[in-house]
């Protein structure tokens, strides 16, 4: 009797993990391949490490955070090379814009500088733009503030650790000093994030700083990624990568955030951008998320741009408007689109400017 209890546990066990399993490649799109839809683009000079990140003024004045090394992604920098994170600003104005590397003033150890998610902030006071940057020297989680001025240069203002930003993927600026940023792990140990991923448990969250608190704002994600502001900033959208879906959240009194609704998209959105004129969402996102977690040169992961048009209403329009199959442009994380032009990051690859009109 003994050994029928065991063998039915045993069994009831592996049942378990197989299911898991098969629903782990589901949340990974593992059989996933998209048919490609180009745009008219080119690359942006300069930029061959990647540019997780980029924001947009309402000026034309884009910023891109570059060089990420990321544990378990492909990563061409090298901080021995001289070719680790950096900063690009670039004018979309110009009649060719072209990144141009930032120059950081301040204590900020660049040599470990490990930029990833980004924000800009302008201070309605005075017009100063402030730009946060999560930043991962060693693996660790930080948010750097600086503030940008003249033409080229960011001088580092502030760093911020809290453990509640143990994960840091991406951030909001909401003031000179606060923000929501997002976690993509449950937990920083990577195994007991797998854990929790493999046993489908939403653990992860989005925690809102100032100086006087820090707290959780929202959770039940399986891995918050990109986040950001509508142009009236009464909503955050944050997206929840392994879940395939953007979730809307208001703003409320003392940074209350309630949730809304969520938006499915179909792929592994990464972040966030929002048209300051329209309104609508743009994500860079990845097709094929096995593709990018086990990377094979021959056989690159590829990259997708989503739009998600009239959020707020009752039937989002949500439309594919770029993809590629890895060989012009190798897993895009941002979509980032200004007066006609769109410029779409990656994780470690090159970056694009496209015509969308
Ligand atoms: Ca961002
Ligand atoms: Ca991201």
């Amino acid at each position: 009797m003994k050994k029928v209890i065991v063998a039915a546990v045993v069994a009831a066990v592996a049942a378990f993990i197989g299911h898991r399993f098969l629903q782990l490649k589901e949340m990974a799109l593992t059989s996933r391949d998209v048919p490609v839809k180009h745009l008219n683009c080119h690359y942006l000079k300069n930029i061959e490490y990647g540019a997780e990140d980029i924001t947009i003024l309402r000026d034309g004045l884009a910023f891109l955070s570059t060089g990420l090394n990321y544990p378990g992604m492909p990563s061409f920098s090298d901080e021995n090379e001289g070719n680790q994170g950096k900063m690009y600003v670039l004018d979309l104005l110009h009649p060719r814009p072209t990144p141009v590397e930032l120059q950081i003033r301040g204590e900020l150890d660049l040599s470990s500088f490990n930029p990833h998610g980004i924000s800009a902030y302008i201070d309605e006071a005075d017009d100063s733009v402030y730009l946060f940057v999560v930043n991962h020297p060693h693996h660790k989680s930080k948010v750097e503030i600086f503030h940008f001025v003249e033409e080229n240069t960011l001088v580092h203002l502030k760093t911020i650790t809290h453990p509640l930003l143990h994960s840091v993927n991406d951030i909001v600026a909401v003031g000179v000093e606060s923000f929501y940023a997002t976690n993509d792990h449950s937990f920083p140990n990577e195994a007991l994030h797998f854990l929790t991923v493999l046993l489908g448990l939403p653990w992860c969250d989005v925690v809102y700083y100032s100086p006087k608190e820090a707290r959780v704002a929202a959770d039940g994600f399986m891995s918050a990624n990109g986040i950001n502001i509508s142009p009236d900033k009464r909503y955050i959208y944050i997206s929840d990568i392994l879940d395939h879906a953007i979730d809307v959240y208001e703003r409320q009194e003392g940074e209350q955030l309630v949730h809304l609704k969520s938006v499915a998209v179909g792929s592994l959105c990464d972040n966030i951008e929002v048209d300051h004129r329209t309104g609508d969402i743009w994500l860079g996102c990845h097709p094929n998320g096995m593709k990018l977690l086990m990377y094979d040169p021959e056989d690159p992961p590829g990259s997708e741009v989503i739009r998600i048009k009239n959020i707020h209403s009752e039937q989002p329009v949500v439309s594919q408007e770029y993809a590629d199959n890895g060989h012009v442009l190798i897993a895009s994380t941002v979509a980032a689109p200004y007066e006609g032009k769109l410029l779409i990051g990656t994780v470690f690859h090159k970056a694009l400017c496209c015509d969308l009109k």
